[in-house]
């Protein structure tokens, strides 16, 4: 029997997450080593050169980063695509994973979740307020005036869900976990557009494990997210110790 490809990295991420979505989204199996990338051992630092999640293991394939990994899968699964099918369209939907990631994962992950939730609960350090200060005052309103042209007004970005819906949709879940909802009354697309994809069944089966990853010890973790029906690998790249990722070299 063929392996099942494996996901390493925490359900909380959205990066994961995004790679799960569309990964239900074409109905493929796997499993998840759900680590957070700080409490990865030698073998997950060999796999993933810059400490990052998520990584992709498909035989004797190994891949880093969400994007990578979602077009290898567009160009070797087959099942719903994740891009549409026009050259342009294709165009405009890579051009907004590009800005989800780099840009809203800059803003909800590094300026917000980070700061909020994963540095006292990982390092025992209080957030930057400043930073935090600054990123809802000046970042987020600016991408959010941005994003509000961009989304459509119902319905996803190119017809059936698909990449771009759920790349820019995952960072919205991680900014809710660090306080951060979109105010309706500004940007009424963006709120409506985020809720209507992350109700999706792809992505809103995901968050029982997320609760779980999110509320229980690191030591019982794996077993609450096995009891819950969660398709983990039998074997754990995580350490119960963190250490820096490369980026904080
Ligand atoms: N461009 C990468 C970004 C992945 C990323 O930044 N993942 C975060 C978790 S949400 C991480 O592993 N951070 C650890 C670090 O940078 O040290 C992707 O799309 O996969």
């Amino acid at each position: 029997m063929t392996p099942l490809m494996k996901i390493i990295g925490s359900f909380v991420s959205p990066y994961v997450r995004k790679v799960l979505a569309c990964m239900n989204l074409k109905g493929l199996d796997y499993e998840v080593d759900p680590i957070t990338p700080f409490f990865g051992n030698d073998e997950f630092e060999r796999l993933s050169p810059l400490r990052r999640i998520p990584v992709l293991i498909d035989g004797d394939l190994n891949v880093s980063d969400s994007s990578v990994i979602c077009a290898y899968l567009d160009e070797a699964c087959g099942g719903h695509p994740l891009l549409p099918a026009d050259p342009r369209d294709r165009a405009r939907a890579r051009w907004l994973e590009e800005y989800a990631d780099t840009r809203l994962g800059d803003i909800f992950i590094w300026g917000l979740f980070y700061q909020k939730v994963v540095r006292p609960a990982v390092w025992g350090e209080s957030p930057d307020e400043d930073r935090v200060a600054k990123i809802l005052t000046e970042a987020l309103p600016r991408e959010l005036d941005y994003l509000e042209g961009q989304v459509p007004q119902s319905g996803f970005a190119f017809g059936a869900i698909g990449l771009a819906d759920i790349a820019i949709a995952t960072f919205f879940r991680n900014g809710a976990y660090a306080g951060f909802e979109p105010d309706p009354a500004r940007w009424p697309g963006v709120a409506a557009y985020v809720g209507r994809v992350l109700e999706q069944d792809c992505i809103a089966s995901l968050l029982v494990f997320e609760d779980i990853q999110r509320s229980s010890d690191i030591r019982r973790r794996r077993q609450a997210l096995l009891e819950a029906g969660a398709p983990l690998t039998q074997e754990t790249l995580g350490l119960h110790e963190a250490r820096r990722g490369v980026m904080a070299l």
